[in-house]
C-alpha cells in the first residue's frame, strides 16, 4: 500500500498509550503513520540564523518524523503573522482583528516554498500526501511546481469564511486557486464546503463537474466534508482512569452541593469566553433564586501569547471575571472560578464528568472537540447537559444539545436555566443520542475516511502540473 506523508505546521507524535496527555488528533495521525510506515513532516518550532534547507529525521514514539528549522523572520511573518494575525481572525469572522500586511503574505509564501523544497527529496512516486490546516494552503501548488505528481489532500480544521468576508483579503483568489493544486479538499462541515464552492464558483468561475468535484484554472478538485471527532475509545479509557476519578471526586467535594457550569477552551477570542461571562452574569441577575446554588468554572489555557489581540483578550477576561465576582461573591461563594493553567486529558475527563452543564459557546469554531469530550465523559446514569453554540461546526451533527446563539446573553442565560432544571429522563435521551454520534464518528473514522478517499481518487482528476512557480504575494 502507498505510504502516507502527513505535513503540518508542528509535529507531535505521542506515545502509543498517550491517554493522559496526548490530543486525539495527534494520536490518530501517529497511529496511521505507524501502521503505514509513513512520515510526518513539519517545522521543528526552532529558529536559526539562516535557513539552510536541512532537516533532521528521527523516530519519535515509533513514528518517523522529519523536521526543518525556520528563521526568526519566518516565524514572525508566516506563523505569528499571516497564519495567526491574518487568516485565523478572518476565517473566524473577525475582520476587525485582521492584519493585512504584505510582509506577512510574503513570509507565508516563502515558508510554504521552504516546506516544499525540503519535503520534495523525501517523496516517493506512490506516496500520498496529507497537508493539515491553514498554515499550508499553498503547499500543493509549491510541490506541483517542483514536479510532484502524487495525490495530495488538504484538510482545513477551521471554518471556511463566507465569500463576501473572504473578499476583504487582498489576493484572495490566489488562495482559492492554490487549493486547486490539491486532489482532495476536506472541510469540517457541509456548510464550509458550500462556502468554499460559493467562493470558487462566484469569484474564480469554477464549474461543478459532478457532486463534490470542481473544475477551475484547468484543474479539478474533489471537495468533501469530513467532520472530525475525538479518540472516543482512548478518551473513555481516560474517563475511567484513577486520575479522572480523583479529579471528579475533588470537584464534587469543592462543589459543596452546588451545580457546576463548565467552560474549557484555549484562550482565544473565537471561543466567545468574554460573551459567555456576560451571559452568565445575565443568568445571575435574572435568576436570584439560583445565587449560591451554582458556580461557573472556566478553564482557559493561554495560547499565542505573542499576538497582541490575545494579550488584550487576557486583560479583558481578568477584568470581567473580577467584576462578576466583585458584584456577586459572598464570603462563602465564588460565582466564577477562572483558571488559566492547562490540565491533562485524564484530569479534564474527571472535571467534565463532575459538571452539570458543559457550556461550549464559540463565536465561530471549525468543529470544537471540547463539546464531544464533555459528552464522552458523562455518567450514563446521570449525564449533564451540553449547551452548544450554533456557530460551532459540531452543531451540524450534535443537534440534541441545547443549541444557542452565543451572541445573545438572554439566549445563553435561558439555556443555562433550562439545563439546570432538565429532568433526568430528558437528559438521558439527549445524551444517549449525542454519545452514540461521538462514539461512531470518532477521529479514527475521520482519518480513515479522508485517507481512503484520497487513495481512491483516480489520477484522471489529478491537477495538471504547472511548470511555473506562482506565489500568493505579488
Ligand atoms: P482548537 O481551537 O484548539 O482546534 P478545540 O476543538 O476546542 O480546538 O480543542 C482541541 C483540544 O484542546 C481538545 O482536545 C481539548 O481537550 C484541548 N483543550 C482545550 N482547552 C483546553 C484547556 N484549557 N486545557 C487543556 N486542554 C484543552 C482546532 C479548531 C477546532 C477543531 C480542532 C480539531 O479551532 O475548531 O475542532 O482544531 O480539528
Amino acid at each position: 500500500m502507498s505510504r502516507l506523508i502527513v505535513v503540518s505546521n508542528r509535529v507531535n507524535p505521542p506515545a502509543d498509550s498517550g491517554v493522559g496527555t496526548a490530543g486525539g488528533l495527534a494520536m490518530a495521525l501517529a497511529a496511521a503513520l505507524r501502521e503505514d510506515k509513513g512520515l510526518w513532516f513539519g517545522w521543528s518550532g526552532n529558529t536559526v540564523e539562516q535557513y539552510t534547507g536541512q532537516m533532521s529525521m528521527q523516530k519519535v514514539n515509533g513514528v518517523t518524523v522529519a523536521l526543518m528549522d525556520l528563521e526568526a523572520q519566518d516565524e514572525s511573518e508566516y506563523y505569528n503573522g499571516y497564519a495567526n494575525r491574518t487568516l485565523w481572525p478572518l476565517f473566524h469572522y473577525r475582520p476587525d482583528l485582521v492584519a493585512y500586511e504584505r510582509s506577512f503574505d510574503e513570509g507565508y509564501t516563502r515558508v510554504n516554498m521552504r516546506f516544499a523544497e525540503t519535503l520534495v527529496p523525501l517523496i516517493d512516486p506512490d506516496d500520498i500526501i496529507w497537508v493539515q490546516d491553514y498554515h499550508l494552503i499553498p503547499l500543493a501548488r509549491e510541490l506541483r511546481a517542483r514536479g510532484v505528481k502524487n495525490r495530495i489532500g488538504f484538510f482545513l480544521h477551521i471554518p471556511w469564511p463566507a465569500r463576501r468576508l473572504l473578499a476583504t483579503l487582498p489576493r484572495q483568489n490566489e488562495l482559492v486557486e492554490a487549493l486547486f493544486s490539491y486532489d482532495l479538499l476536506g472541510f469540517q462541515t457541509e456548510d464550509d464546503c458550500a462556502a468554499f464552492i460559493d467562493s470558487a464558483a462566484e469569484d474564480s468561475r469554477a464549474e461543478v463537474l459532478r457532486t463534490g468535484v470542481l473544475k477551475a484554472f484547468g484543474k479539478s478538485v474533489r471537495v468533501k466534508a469530513f467532520p472530525i471527532g475525538i479518540d472516543a475509545v482512548d478518551f473513555s479509557g481516560a474517563v475511567k482512569s484513577d486520575t479522572a476519578e480523583t479529579y471528579r471526586k475533588l470537584m464534587v467535594k469543592s462543589e459543596a452541593g452546588r451545580k457546576m457550569i463548565l467552560g474549557v477552551d484555549r484562550l482565544d477570542y473565537s471561543k466567545g469566553i468574554e460573551e459567555r461571562f456576560a451571559a452568565y452574569e445575565t443568568f445571575l441577575a435574572d435568576n436570584p433564586d439560583q445565587l449560591a446554588k451554582v458556580f461557573m468554572l472556566q478553564i482557559a489555557t493561554r495560547s499565542r501569547d505573542d499576538v497582541d489581540s490575545y494579550q488584550h483578550l487576557r486583560g479583558r477576561l481578568d477584568a470581567v471575571s473580577g467584576q462578576i465576582n466583585g458584584a456577586y461573591a459572598t464570603v462563602d461563594w465564588v460565582p466564577l472560578r477562572y483558571v488559566n493553567r492547562p490540565y491533562r486529558r485524564d484530569e479534564l475527563a474527571g472535571i467534565y464528568r463532575a459538571a452539570h452543564i458543559g457550556l461550549v459557546t464559540p463565536l465561530r469554531d471549525g468543529m470544537n472537540l471540547v463539546a464531544k469530550e464533555y459528552v464522552a465523559a458523562q455518567d450514563p446514569s446521570n449525564p449533564g447537559v451540553l449547551i452548544l453554540s450554533q456557530f460551532a461546526g459540531a452543531a451540524e451533527t450534535m443537534t440534541e444539545a441545547l443549541i444557542v446563539n452565543p451572541l445573545s446573553r438572554e439566549d445563553v442565560s435561558e439555556a443555562i436555566r433550562r439545563g439546570l432544571a432538565m429532568p433526568l429522563k430528558e437528559r438521558k435521551a439527549r445524551w444517549e443520542a449525542l454519545f452514540d454520534n461521538v462514539k461512531t464518528n470518532d477521529v479514527d473514522r475521520w482519518r480513515d475516511n479522508f485517507v481512503n478517499c484520497l487513495r481512491a481518487i483516480k489520477l484522471d482528476i489529478a491537477p495538471e502540473v504547472s511548470a511555473k512557480v506562482e506565489t500568493v504575494s505579488s
